[in-house]
């Protein structure tokens, strides 16, 4: 992995060889499940409703008090999550409305204290580590529930017009300092107690005249902090520092789509995604990817050297909703057959253009290069032009038979492969091809 700018400097206490090292792992899992679940669940028409609609704290309260999760079972999670080939899982630890889903010291606002009367974010962690999957915590950085958070310009009390009086007035009492000390202890809670943590997941920043940024979060410190009680933890980049520099360790383009990410291409980063719109539970939401836009986004990810964190928000009653377990399991069967496309993959060498109507990804162990056929050929054959006498042998991924090469079309430097006039059933074919 070639970091880009300052790559040889010392990223925030190691090279950028040990960081690629530390990395390892996650860049070769490309394939994670992002979780958001929470009291939004209950109204379940977003995790900003309480930003959109204004709601008060007191308002807000007859959401805790009906959490009840009765079907939360996060050994079902996990088993789909592995069956859909995820690697890794980051499970909200909290949101931006406070509530925590574990058994934190420092605050009532938790899951503990509801019907549920358990350690959510402990039982997330035994069920995706019995999976083999790694797992990670996001945590919001924001919290509209916090006494002393300082209303800001996305907090649901704002005032109504952006004045210095009006904050002034709304912030009388607030002391954010100890909302960091809340926010330093909290993270300090969840990498301490429950054992080795892979990812933090810290979201977000928005500095700014009304906004927060690394001084209100205390970035700086709180990152050593993190690096000190999980030294080998992978950390997103929205805590308002530098990426790389300041030791993050990835960007997060967020629901860009598949065009957007070749200009992440070299960098280290994943981007988050959800099925729909809303990263909470949404009942009445119809907008959801199909599963061969879902496709499209793992398979660019991957195909520009990054990672793809996927998103269900599970209901109020701790289940995977029919719209989610369909399209995890529409990907799971394309990953049972196509998945070593993915893992250990990145973007193919420059020597290999991408035919029309295909995306290449490529492992350099194997010395494998993949042709996902986004657009299948009604020719009888494929074109790949520059990739003669540079492939030892041509096969279909899913079933390994063979890709015979049409010689008599191969002209010059171009590698005519014949192909079956019946499209193989997968909504997107990949072909691989053993280089010499
Ligand atoms: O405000 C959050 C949002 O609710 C969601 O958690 C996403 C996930 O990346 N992060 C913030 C918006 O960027």
């Amino acid at each position: 992995l070639a970091l880009t700018g300052s790559a040889q400097k010392r990223l925030g206490n190691e090279t950028a060889a040990e960081k690629t090292k530390r990395m390892e792992w996650w860049t070769d899992a490309r394939f994670g499940m992002f979780i958001h679940w929470g009291l939004y669940a209950l109204p379940a028409r977003h995790e900003w409703v309480r930003n959109y609609e204004h709601i008060t704290n007191e308002n807000y309260q007859k959401y805790f008090d009906q959490f009840n999760p009765d079907l939360f079972n996060p050994k079902q999670w996990a088993k789909e999550a592995k069956a859909a080939g995820m690697k890794y899982a980051v499970l909200t630890t909290k949101h931006h409305e406070g509530f925590t889903l574990f058994d934190s010291k420092y605050t009532d606002y938790k899951a503990t204290n509801t019907q549920a009367k358990r350690d959510l974010v402990r039982e997330f962690v035994d069920a995706f580590r019995a999976e083999g999957i790694k797992v990670g915590f996001y945590y919001s950085l924001i919290d509209w529930h916090h006494p002393d958070f300082t209303i800001d310009n996305v907090h649901p009390l704002r005032p109504a017009k952006d004045s210095e009086e009006a904050y002034a007035a709304l912030n009388k009492g607030r002391d954010m300092a100890k909302y960091r000390k809340y926010l330093y202890n909290q993270v300090t809670e969840l990498l301490t107690k429950y054992g080795k943590i892979d990812i933090l997941w810290a979201d977000f920043s928005y500095p700014g005249k009304y906004g927060k940024g690394k001084d209100d979060w205390g970035s700086v410190e709180l990152l050593k902090q993190i690096r000190k009680l999980q030294p080998g933890i992978i950390v997103d980049n929205r805590l308002d520092l530098n990426d790389y520099e300041d030791g993050t360790d990835f960007e997060t383009p967020e629901q860009v789509g598949p065009k957007e990410l070749e200009k992440y291409r070299g960098k280290v980063w994943e981007t988050c995604q959800t099925f729909s719109g809303s990263w909470g539970y949404h009942r009445d939401e119809n907008t959801w990817k199909s599963n061969r836009k879902l496709l499209d986004l793992l398979i660019t990810s991957v195909a520009n050297g990054g990672n793809l964190l996927l998103n269900v928000g599970p209901t109020a009653r701790g289940e995977f909703d029919y719209r989610a377990e369909t399209a995890l399991d529409s990907l799971g069967i394309w990953m049972h057959a196509n998945s070593k496309s993915i893992y250990h993959c990145t973007f193919a060498p420059s020597d290999f253009k991408a035919a029309e109507g295909t995306r290449l990804t490529y492992n350099k162990d194997t010395k494998r290069l993949y042709v996902h056929l986004f657009e299948y050929p009604n020719t009888g054959n494929i074109a790949l032009e520059g990739y003669k006498d540079k492939v030892k042998y041509a096969q279909f991924l899913h079933d390994n038979s063979e890709l015979q090469v049409d010689a008599e079309k191969s002209k010059g430097n171009s590698l005519v492969l014949k192909l079956p006039k019946k499209k193989p059933n997968f909504e997107i074919p990949v072909i691989e091809l053993i280089l010499n």
